[in-house]
Order: C-alpha cells, then sequence, then structure tokens
C-alpha cells in the first residue's frame, strides 16, 4: 500500500517534470488534490494511490478488451522477452511471433486484406496509410493522385498526417494544419445536423454524399483514399445511419478512391463483432488497426492492405522506403497473439450475443432523463448526449459544463466515463459481467442526475 508521503511525491514530480498529453498545464497545477494517480486495475476496475476503486467505463483508452490483470499476456510477454525480446523486420529478417500474428491479422481481418504492416500506435499507422497510399500512386504514374479526404470531429491521432486526416480544429490551429492535400467533410451525426424534417435515411445518405461532392470538387483523378472510423470515437461517439456506408462504399469505388477504414477503436470486438467494418459491411481497401489488438497491455498496432495494392507494390515498386524500429516488436506481438487467443476462446462471442445488447438496453434507460438528448451506440460503445431542453435539442451556455460536471460527478461516483464536449461516453471492456454493467449505468446516470441539479441551481 503506498504511503500517502509517497503518493504527495509523485503528484509533485508529475506537475514538476511530466508533460502530459491533452492536458491544460495550468490548470493540472491548480488541481485540487493534483492528479489522480492509478497504481493498479484488477478486470474492470482501476484503484489509485489513495486506495480508491473507479469502475473502468473506457476500457483505458478504449483498448482493454480483455480486461486488466490477464496472465495469458504477462506469460506470453515474459515467456517472449526471454526468448528475443527485441529484434527488427527490416533488411530481410523476421521473427516468429510477428509472422505469426500477420497471418492470424490476416485470417481474422475481412477478406482480401491479407497483409500486415506493424508500427507501435494508431497515429504511427495512419502515418503508413498515408505514405503508402501516395506510393501505391506514385509508383503507378499518377502521383497527382494524393488527396485525402476525412471528417471534421474525425479522429486518427496525433503525429502530422493523422492530425491532418482527423477533423479536429482544436488540433489544426497553431500547427500549420491540416498539411496540403487534406481535406474534410461532415461526419454523419444526425442528432447535431440532421434537419427538422430529415430522417435517419436521408440525412445518411446526405453526409455520404458530402464525400461525393468533394470528390468531384477537388477532380477524381486527384483523390487518393477516404478515411474514416465505423463509429466516430473521440469526436462524441456518433454511429452513422444505416445508410451511410453503403452510400460512401459506393461512391469510392465509382471514383476509384481507396477505402480506408480506421478500426482502432472499433475493432477487436467493441462494436460486438470482430470488427466495425463487419458491423456495417464495408469492405475496406486497407484498415488500420492498434489499442484492441493488445488490449493496450504493450503498444502495437498494424495496417492491413488489400491483395490489389501489395500487388502494385510487388510488381511496380521496388524497396518501400517506410518503416519503424518497433515494426513488428516481437514482444508487442507476443502479447496481440495471446490478447486475441482470449478474445477467440468466447470474448467476442458472448459479448456480441450477451453482454453489449444488455449494456445497450441498459444505456438506453438513461434516455428517460430531462437532460439526456439521445442515447446512441453500438456493442460495448455509448454515446449519451446532454441537453438543456429535449424539445428542442438546446444546449447549455457552454458546450461543455454539462459534460465536464457529469464527468466529475462520475469520478467521485466511482465510474470512469469520458465527456466529449456535452457527450458521455462508455465503452467498457467486453469481459464486463452483466452485473457491473448495472452498476456502471446506475453511477453514469446518477451523476448526470448530480450535474442537472447542479446546473439548475446555478
Ligand atoms: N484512430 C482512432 C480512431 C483513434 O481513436 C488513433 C487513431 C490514434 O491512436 P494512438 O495510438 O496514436 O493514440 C485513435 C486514438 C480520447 C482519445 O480521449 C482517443 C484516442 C487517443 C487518446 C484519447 O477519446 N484515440
Amino acid at each position: 500500500m503506498t504511503s500517502p508521503a509517497e503518493a504527495e511525491r509523485w503528484k509533485q514530480l508529475d506537475v514538476r517534470h511530466h508533460l502530459n498529453p491533452f492536458s491544460d498545464y495550468q490548470s493540472l497545477k491548480r488541481e485540487e488534490g493534483g492528479c489522480r494517480i492509478i497504481e493498479r486495475a484488477e478486470g474492470v476496475r482501476l484503484y489509485d494511490v489513495e486506495g480508491r476503486e473507479l469502475l473502468d467505463g473506457m476500457s483505458g483508452l478504449w483498448c482493454i478488451q480483455v480486461g486488466y490483470g490477464r496472465p495469458e499476456i504477462v506469460d506470453a510477454v515474459r515467456e517472449q522477452m526471454e526468448a528475443l525480446p527485441y529484434y527488427n523486420s527490416f533488411f530481410k529478417t523476421t521473427t516468429p511471433p510477428t509472422v505469426e500474428l500477420a497471418a492470424k491479422l490476416a485470417q481474422l481481418t475481412p477478406d482480401g486484406l491479407d497483409r500486415a504492416f506493424f508500427g507501435s500506435s494508431g497515429s504511427e499507422s495512419n502515418d503508413t496509410v498515408v505514405r503508402l497510399v501516395r506510393w501505391y500512386n506514385h509508383i503507378q504514374g499518377r502521383p497527382e493522385k494524393y488527396h485525402f479526404i476525412g471528417r471534421e470531429m474525425g479522429y486518427h491521432g496525433s503525429t502530422m498526417a493523422a492530425a491532418s486526416l482527423g477533423g479536429f480544429s482544436s488540433m489544426h490551429e497553431g500547427f500549420r494544419l491540416p498539411l496540403e492535400g487534406f481535406h474534410h467533410v461532415m461526419p454523419p451525426y444526425s442528432f447535431g445536423l440532421a434537419q427538422p424534417d430529415e430522417d435517419e435515411a436521408a440525412f445518411g445518405l446526405r453526409a455520404a454524399r458530402a464525400v461525393e461532392e468533394k470528390i468531384l470538387e477537388l477532380g477524381a483523378e486527384n483523390v487518393a483514399a477516404f478515411v474514416g472510423e465505423p463509429v466516430m470515437g473521440a469526436g462524441g461517439l456518433i454511429v452513422p445511419p444505416a445508410t451511410y456506408w453503403p452510400e460512401v462504399s459506393r461512391i469510392c469505388r465509382e471514383h476509384d478512391v481507396l477505402l480506408i477504414v480506421d478500426e482502432v477503436i472499433c475493432g477487436f470486438g467493441r462494436t460486438g463483432r470482430w470488427f466495425g467494418s463487419e458491423t456495417y459491411d464495408i469492405a475496406p481497401d486497407v484498415m488500420t488497426l492498434a489499442k484492441g489488438i493488445t488490449s493496450g497491455y504493450v503498444p502495437l498496432s498494424a495496417v492491413m492492405v488489400s491483395e490489389e495494392i501489395c500487388q502494385v507494390l510487388e510488381e511496380e515498386g521496388g524497396e518501400f522506403p517506410h518503416g519503424y524500429t518497433y515494426s513488428g516488436h516481437p514482444t508487442t506481438c507476443a502479447a496481440a497473439l495471446a490478447n486475441i487467443r482470449l478474445l477467440e476462446d468466447g470474448i467476442v462471442e458472448r459479448c456480441g450475443k450477451e453482454r453489449a445488447p444488455y449494456f445497450q438496453e441498459r444505456v438506453r434507460q438513461l434516455a428517460d432523463h430531462p437532460m439526456v438528448g439521445e442515447v446512441r451506440g453500438v456493442g460495448m460503445l455509448a454515446g449519451v448526449e446532454l441537453v438543456r431542453d429535449k424539445a428542442d435539442r438546446s444546449r447549455w451556455d457552454d458546450r461543455s459544463t454539462a459534460g465536464s460536471m457529469t464527468r466529475d460527478a462520475c469520478m467521485r461516483n466511482g465510474i470512469v466515463s469520458r465527456a466529449v464536449g456535452d457527450t458521455m461516453v462508455m465503452a467498457p471492456p467486453l469481459v464486463t459481467e452483466l452485473q457491473d454493467i448495472d452498476l456502471m449505468i446506475e453511477r453514469l446516470g446518477q451523476s448526470i442526475d448530480e450535474a442537472y441539479q447542479g446546473l439548475r441551481a446555478s
């Protein structure tokens, strides 16, 4: 058990020496009691240095599919480290877990995606996509076909290219981003963007056709690819209408634009099936994977590439000048193989059949609360959007107040939920027991109500 003095020392060190990602440093410094320090975890529960227990309704950052404390992954990592902790896959070498994992991913992912390029993060994988796709067009003698289309509110990572693919203006301003050649269209966010007289199906088609309009505006001969998450995560858990992906797929095919699906959040059972592409019947040319690939135990990502693209690389490409020191890292690949064995051993199936439908049913019960405008979700993903007035969907004055108040209340009530503006997001581990789902929803509901009472009183 950590002593209060030791906990205090860590908090001081954090403020003095650590630049936390996506943090307001002044407010971190002011934060009463300092940063929360998580020390250990088991199953779906986190424990901080003060000994407080929190239910992890976010699977870390959308990644702990199999829950914390799985000895199978720990053992696999230890055994691999003992045999070969590191070797690279540059210059005509590879390692056994690297090729075993590549083959496993080829088997699990949709037909036609049979080869993997490895990295250490979702951002790296999306950077790989940009380089790979531009190279693919370059070696075919069409270098002008280099433009990418992403979506406003899309999130693809923090590196320069990944942030350019993403559609967050807060990540562009001040960084000279997006880089040249990156464009964005409206997201399929019906609660916020549909016209009053427009139904889901019609809105989905309109959002998809924004992709086509952008292709025509840029000239199809100049557009390399469209990139999207099956369900948008960090942008506020945006679940597309059923009409959206079939129309986007048709448009990409018709204009010879590659369809890149970012499965960093949706992959490995998160949407109730193995991949979001299965849930939405998408046939991607390229797919990016990270997070759930190792359940976050160690950093690893992959880009799955279609045979058509690989054939061109093989026949026309020569050497592909791209790679990372840790591409195909044997220890992380061994962790992924152990994690996937657990997922294959009934976790994805049971989640899809039992836990996810139960989670969806329970979270939708929050829709009755006067501050809840919409509950949306699929699989083990849910968004609860908070409004001032249900009838006209108006917001509390400062968009994010209701969200940040609810998030703070969640922490007090022992549940981790993420606030994206005024949308509360939940993405619990795929192994969450039904009674823990009950507890999570109860605590989230109570926290929404506490924030509501607070907002009404102010
Ligand atoms: N694609 C998607 C769809 C993501 O959600 C990335 C790529 C980038 O992955 P890396 O491993 O480079 O972080 C992500 C990451 C949040 C949050 O608060 C979301 C992410 C990362 C950090 C915070 O919602 N998603």
